[in-house]
């Protein structure tokens, strides 16, 4: 059993298959409706017609569908199946979910490693994918020549519960990216004008502001704050700028306010000739 089995051919899980076929690997494939198999098939994977089938070909099963109680609904009856075999869950969830599920295939005697794809299905097999994993280090370490196939391989270590983590923190970054990015093109529509003409602006002061975040980052990590060159009470004021701004053109400042107030409680905590560094610690339940 050198294969692979690939379960879930949505959009990312079609991409893994379609990867781990380009670079040679006998690839079995099941999804929960039909049809989603045809395009692999002619490539030249093999279709499962049950889990228990898909699940028995390999030893090594890549499972990736829309959240942990698709993976759950997807194992089903045929977790028995699993015994002796690794499971690489790419499905994005919780930390908690990751451990509870390490928990559950370990029950059904299989190593667990959990992991999370950070790119688009476009780039799943280019140089410029990146794919995390955490969890049974030995299964990852004896499955990593194919794993290899989908991208850039990050070990984060022996807890499965990390690449969860770093999955959700990474994408948090994105989200608030593109959170920043729709109000910026709401502002900007509100008076007609094309965001087509304002987006290599954006893209060039975001790309300076990610340039600061290595230093930030260190500034974060050691709780130390030197003197700024942008303080949080001069932001909290263009965040205050923004709301009024958003409100005065007839939008909501929905998506902006949070970010206002947790400036504002900085600047109320004594925070507020720091820099945004110094804010994280704001950030708690
Ligand atoms: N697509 C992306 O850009 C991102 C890139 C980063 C990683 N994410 C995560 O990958 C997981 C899968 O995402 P996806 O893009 O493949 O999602 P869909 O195209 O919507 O396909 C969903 C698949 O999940 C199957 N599914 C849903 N519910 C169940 C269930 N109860 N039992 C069994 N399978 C289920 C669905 O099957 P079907 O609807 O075709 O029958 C698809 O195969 C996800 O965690 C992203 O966060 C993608």
């Amino acid at each position: 059993m050198s294969g692979i089995t690939v379960l879930g051919l949505g959009a990312m899980g079609s991409a893994i298959a379609g990867a781990l076929i380009e670079n040679d690997h006998a690839v079995s494939v099941w999804n929960r409706s039909a049809g989603k198999a045809d395009s692999l098939v002619a490539r030249g994977a093999r279709e499962a017609v049950t889990v228990a089938d898909a699940i028995g070909a390999n030893a090594v099963v890549v499972v990736c569908v829309l959240d942990y109680a698709a993976v759950r609904d997807a194992l089903g009856d045929a977790a028995t199946s699993l015994a002796g075999r690794t499971l690489v869950n790419l499905t994005n969830g919780t930390p908690e979910q990751a451990r509870a599920m390490a928990d559950w295939t370990r029950r059904h005697g299989a190593a667990y490693v959990d992991g999370g794809v950070m790119v688009t299905p476009d780039l799943l097999g280019t140089p410029d994918a990146v794919v995390l994993y955490s969890g049974d280090a030995d299964a990852y370490l004896a499955r990593k020549d194919v794993l290899d196939a989908l991208g850039a391989g990050v070990w984060l270590g022996d807890d499965p519960a990390t690449a969860a983590l770093y999955d959700i923190a990474l994408l948090s970054a994105m989200f608030g990216m593109f959170g920043g990015f729709l109000h910026a093109a709401a502002l900007l529509r509100s008076e007609g004008l094309p965001v087509t003409a304002a987006a290599p602006m954006i893209e060039s002061l975001l790309e300076a502001m990610i340039a600061l975040l290595p230093q930030t980052a260190i500034e974060i990590d050691s709780a130390a704050y030197p003197e700024p060159m942008s303080n949080n009470r001069m932001m909290a004021g263009a965040l205050k700028n923004i709301l009024d701004g958003s409100t005065g053109q007839g939008l909501s400042p929905d998506l902006m306010q949070p970010i206002w107030e947790l400036f504002q409680r900085g600047v109320e905590e004594g925070l507020g000739d720091h820099d945004i560094a110094a804010l994280v610690q704001l950030i708690r339940a």
